[in-house]
């Protein structure tokens, strides 16, 4: 792998074409069961320009109350469907020593979609790694340190590419600066983000 900024690696071209399809087959019946919902800003209810879903036990919302792991589709109240066994595999080879993955939230980027520098706080385990899955169109991904104001580096992640965040990496403030309409794996075009997490303590 590659280490983009000290903890951080990524491994461009992790899953072949073959298995960048059967994940979208997996992932449109995951969305039919735990349709994308937009998410909104703590207190001013702000809408992501990301839509987002989650599989798992767990699964990451944001809502003008706040941002929050929880068991259940905040529009269905159904219970999350179950991770496809490709992402739980992906996990144990890459964190083997890590215990497995509670949440693994779905970002939805349409061609006009971004994420703002931000950092993932919301965990209660710090020491487990996030792991990243990319389908679909390119993201031009920023990544610094643990404070705002550190320097930056970016990097396109592109279908198929991993990217793994643990130890100092994990606190990195870090978003997506704008989608390169490139790929042909979605249809109508769009970038997939997985984020595979261990919420608790296990
Ligand atoms: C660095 N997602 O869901 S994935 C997020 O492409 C998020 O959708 C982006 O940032 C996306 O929170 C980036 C790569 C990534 C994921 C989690 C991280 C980088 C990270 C957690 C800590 C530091
Ligand atoms: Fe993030």
């Amino acid at each position: 792998p590659v280490e983009v900024v000290p903890g951080c690696l990524w491994w461009p071209g992790w899953f072949d074409r073959p298995a960048q399809e059967a994940l979208v087959v997996a992932l449109r019946q995951i969305l039919t069961e735990a349709p994308l919902f937009v998410p909104r800003m703590p207190r001013t209810g702000k809408p992501f320009s990301v839509r987002m879903s989650n599989c798992g036990s767990l699964g990451w919302v944001s809502d003008e109350t706040g941002y929050r792991y929880q068991p259940f589709h905040p529009e269905s109240g159904r219970p999350w469907p179950a991770m496809p066994a490709t992402l739980t595999a992906l996990w144990a080879q890459l964190a083997p020593d890590a215990p497995p993955p509670e949440a693994c939230l779905i970002n939805w980027y349409d061609p006009a979609a971004r994420m703002g520098l931000h950092q993932d706080r919301d965990e209660e385990e710090f020491g487990a790694p996030v792991v990243s899955v990319s389908l679909g169109d390119t993201g031009v991904f920023r990544i610094g340190g643990t404070a705002r104001t550190a320097a930056t580096r970016s990097i396109r992640l592109a279908s198929g590419d991993v990217l793994m965040l643990s130890g100092p990496s994990r606190l990195a403030f870090h978003g997506i600066d704008r989608i390169v309409a490139d790929s042909s794996l979605l249809k109508q075009g769009g970038r997939i983000n997985l984020t595979l997490r261990r919420v608790r303590p296990a």
